[in-house]
């Protein structure tokens, strides 16, 4: 077999199946950016590679996939988090005009090219953590061209990184001011205007809302749900984040990709996302910096076999968070998650929450060969540590 790149002396966890898919002596062959096998030395074919890198008994994992950020957006919110500091709820805060529409202000003041630098330092950050396919939500517009202009600055972020970029269309985040307190006209022209024109613009891979008291209604969200339908877009949704308006329910009805936060989510929607195969992406960074006291039901989630993301959140109001490994961290020391749970939720089903496991999130022949490489002796260090990068190396497409 003829190959690009040849990984040898690995240790891998190829997450293939079901579990780990831990291999003890393993090795890694590319060519076109695609491997080519993956899996223990000695099942290997005879490869002839150009290039062999020795990863000296180095653990190799699938690149990371960080399935929920809102890495776009202008300013930031320090200022809110002091006033949270001070005793002020995030949903006070919201409904005195901060929040998600005070970064709608930052957001629309900037040009595109000052979000795509603003964003850049964190997607960096990801970056060197081994992240290689990064999910970017718009939400921050909240009206058409400050929607597009999000959703082009996303792009363009895929342009400038190696790194793989799926877009979501979230222009039901928050009301803005100019609708003057009128949820279903803004539900309207979001579904009439703003998601057509990001449609016709090739900027959208999914639809995604904020299905919330302090957002929208199940039967608002349900008339995006049908807009995207209609378009042949799949989609998504924040669900029993604050409160459970059984938004999880909805999303499975509508064969949703996923269904994000859930900290308030009851048996009946964990059923309706088994039934659907809707992957449950938990957010421990937003559970953890809104000090949030319920917990989603992980022993609910097992016991009816959902498939359990963990994500970022990362965003300027609830989870500035730049940090796949911390939110493994959280994901296992708050919500009792395993190690095996923790790396399976930022690899293979991230990957099946994107709607992309055929390409990505796991270490099988035919994938897009993106590999993290560590300086660790066990997987459960990339779980057990904070605030340390044991990263070696990182590889996108074979490169
Ligand atoms: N849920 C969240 O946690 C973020 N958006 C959402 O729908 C919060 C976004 C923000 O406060 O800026
Ligand atoms: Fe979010």
């Amino acid at each position: 077999m003829q190959c690009d790149r040849l990984w040898k002396n690995a240790r891998l966890a190829t997450l293939a199946g079901d579990g780990l898919g831990l291999v003890e002596d393993g090795l890694v062959a590319a060519h076109d950016g695609r491997i080519v096998f993956a899996g223990a030395t000695a099942e290997a074919p005879s490869i002839n590679a150009d290039e062999t890198i020795d990863c000296d008994g180095r653990w190799v994992t699938p690149g990371l996939v960080d399935c929920h950020t809102h890495i776009v957006y202008g300013g930031n919110r320090a200022h809110e988090f002091e006033l949270r500091l001070a005793g002020a709820s995030y949903e006070e805060i919201a409904r005195a005009g901060g929040g998600i529409v005070s970064t709608m202000r930052a957001t629309r003041a900037a040009t595109e090219e000052e979000l795509v630098a603003s964003a850049l330092p964190r997607v960096d950050t990801l970056i060197a953590e081994g992240v290689t396919t990064l999910e970017i939500k718009s939400g921050y517009g909240l009206d058409t061209a400050a929607e597009m202009k999000s959703l082009r600055a996303a792009r363009r972020i895929g342009e400038v990184r190696p790194l793989s970029v799926k877009t979501t269309f979230l222009g039901a985040h928050a009301l803005p001011p100019e609708a003057k307190g009128d949820k279903d006209a803004y539900i309207a022209v979001v579904c009439d205007e703003m998601l057509p024109a990001v449609v016709k613009a090739g900027l959208a891979d999914a639809v995604d809302g904020f299905c919330e008291g302090i957002a929208f209604t199940p039967q608002q969200i349900e008339r995006v749900f049908e807009a995207a339908k209609a378009k042949g877009l799949r989609v998504r949704l924040h669900a029993e984040q604050l409160s459970n308006l059984h938004g999880a329910s909805l999303a499975a009805r509508y064969n949703a990709l996923s269904a994000d936060h859930l900290e308030h989510i009851d048996e009946t929607g964990v059923k309706a996302l088994a039934q659907a195969g809707t992957v449950a992406v938990l957010l421990p960074g937003a559970f953890y910096f809104v000090r949030e006291t319920h917990k989603p039901s992980v022993d609910l989630l097992r016991q009816h076999g959902v498939k359990i993301a963990l994500a970022s959140d990362s965003n300027p109001g609830t989870s500035p968070l730049t940090s796949l490994l911390l939110a493994m961290n959280m994901g296992a020391t708050l919500f009792r998650l395993t190690v095996d749970e923790c790396l399976a939720g930022v690899t293979r089903e991230a990957a099946r929450a994107l709607g992309c496991l055929d390409d990505v999130g796991t270490l099988e022949a035919g994938k897009w060969c993106d590999l993290a490489i560590w300086d660790i002796e066990r997987p459960a260090e990339l779980v057990y540590r904070m605030g340390f990068n044991p990263l070696h190396a990182r590889v996108w497409r074979g490169r």
